[in-house]
């Protein structure tokens, strides 16, 4: 049990020191490493769509319909 408690301490930590680049490799479904708006929906709740519709669209820079890593990461903190 102990051990276990530890794993997850050392997970959530690593996650932690990346997690823009581990989210999106995880959003990125086909790894063609473009994030579509469904992909980027996928983990997000209904109640969450509209909002997530418009940051989707506020960080696809180039207004391609994709988000490419750099757009994902740039203004996420
Ligand atoms: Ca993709
Ligand atoms: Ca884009």
């Amino acid at each position: 049990m102990k051990r276990l408690l530890i794993l997850i301490t050392a997970m959530a930590f690593t996650c932690g020191a990346n997690a823009g680049q581990r989210d999106y490799a995880k959003l990125d479904v086909n790894d063609d490493t473009k994030l579509t708006l469904e992909e980027f929906m996928v983990h997000i709740k209904p109640q969450g769509i509209e909002n997530m519709t418009k940051e989707f669209h506020r960080r696809d820079k180039d207004q391609n319909g994709t988000l490419t890593q750099e757009e994902y990461t740039l203004k996420k903190k």
